[in-house]
């Protein structure tokens, strides 16, 4: 029987002292000392041997299980050390290296230049009045001065909820109810948001785009306060140097109306792409509030005056950053996108 476990203990020693890895040592240690492994099977095949010769057997039995077990301990602590030895070695990481700035997203080119156009008029005492972006025909249209089949409708191709609720076509029907939310207070507000449009998507025009429009009314309001806040706006938005001029033209909901205009800020007046050879771009519509306009907010004509004018920011971002497309503010591509430096 010491035979036996002779044989079983030196085969069992080289096995051990063969193995490498965390892997063979299990293999081992399953192979000898697991439920089905020898020197479990041997201790078991004890109970069929003579009684006189099963004390000592069982003795001799457990003196080499102790000892395998101890011996697979030592080896598994030479193995470990070796494998974390390598593992320190080959899974080194460089933590010197400089980390990579996770996405973060930024503001869009649009509110950023809303954000500029808030803060400029802040300075000259204009509140943020936010209004609805679905309107009634009734401030969309009738309160501007523009009753039902009022050819000036025309100017504004109209999306229609119902017959008489629209997608707002301007941010104007928000200065009327800004009008009568003060009346019969003065007012000077600026209405930013988003207008639609049911046109054909060009690059000078989408369906969807902002208007900042302003509005101010008071007892000794004229024109040409409306000429120096004009003139104030354009020279802290595009530079201190900027020339402005008016232009008559026709709003239904202001007279007299007129077109302004500053010189080209890419080639101060000589004549470029940007003005089409013109020496001047357009920045904003405005004009004196029409009587009956002012009258429909609540206010006396008689007693009362005021000027409002009406901007594009994407028109005002076109200029500023020389974007010849309008479609770029709205067509998602990142590449255009963080061209405007916080993505
Ligand atoms: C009320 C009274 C007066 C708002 C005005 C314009 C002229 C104008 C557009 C031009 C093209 C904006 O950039 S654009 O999309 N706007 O020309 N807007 S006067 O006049 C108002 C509005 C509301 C109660």
């Amino acid at each position: 029987m010491s035979t036996v476990l002779e044989a079983m203990e030196q085969a069992a020693l080289s096995s051990l002292a063969a193995a490498t890895n965390s892997e063979e040592l299990e293999a081992w240690h399953q192979d000898y000392l697991g439920r089905k492994g020898k020197v479990t099977v041997f201790m078991r095949s004890i109970g069929s041997l003579p009684a006189e010769e099963r004390p000592q057997a069982g003795q001799a039995g457990n003196q080499l299980r102790l000892l395998l077990e101890e011996r697979h301990t030592a080896r598994q602590t030479e193995i470990r050390e070796v494998e974390l030895a390598r593992a320190l070695v080959e899974e080194t990481i460089d933590v010197t290296l400089p980390g990579r700035r996770p996405w973060t997203g930024g503001l869009h080119p649009i509110t950023l230049t809303l954000r500029r156009m808030y803060a400029i008029f802040a300075e000259m005492g204009f509140q943020v009045y936010r209004s609805r972006e679905v309107e009634s025909d009734l401030y969309n249209f009738e309160l501007l001065n523009m009753p039902p089949e009022h050819p000036a409708r025309d100017m504004w191709d109209t999306f229609y909820v119902s017959d008489s609720v629209v997608l707002r076509t301007h941010t104007s029907p928000g200065q009327m109810r800004a009008m009568r939310d003060y009346c019969p207070e003065p007012v000077r507000v600026i209405v930013p948001g988003k207008c639609y449009r049911y046109e054909q998507v060009t690059a000078r025009s989408e369906f969807m785009f902002h208007q900042v429009e302003g509005l101010a009314i008071g007892t000794d309001i004229t024109l040409a306060d409306l000429k120096g806040v004009m003139a104030t706006f354009a020279r802290r938005m595009f530079g201190p140097e900027r020339q402005m001029r008016f232009r008559a033209s026709y709003f239904p909901f202001t007279e007299p109306s007129v077109e302004v205009d500053m010189d080209c800020i890419i080639c101060g007046g000589e004549g470029c792409r940007v003005c089409k050879h013109t020496g001047w771009v357009e920045i904003a519509g405005a004009g004196m509030v029409h009587p009956t306009v002012l009258r429909n907010g609540g206010y006396d004509p008689e007693q009362f005056s005021g000027f409002a004018f009406g901007m594009g920011p994407e028109r005002i971002a076109m200029i500023l950053n020389d974007v010849d497309d309008i479609r770029y503010f709205y067509g998602n591509d990142l590449r255009f996108l963080r061209q405007f430096g916080n993505l």
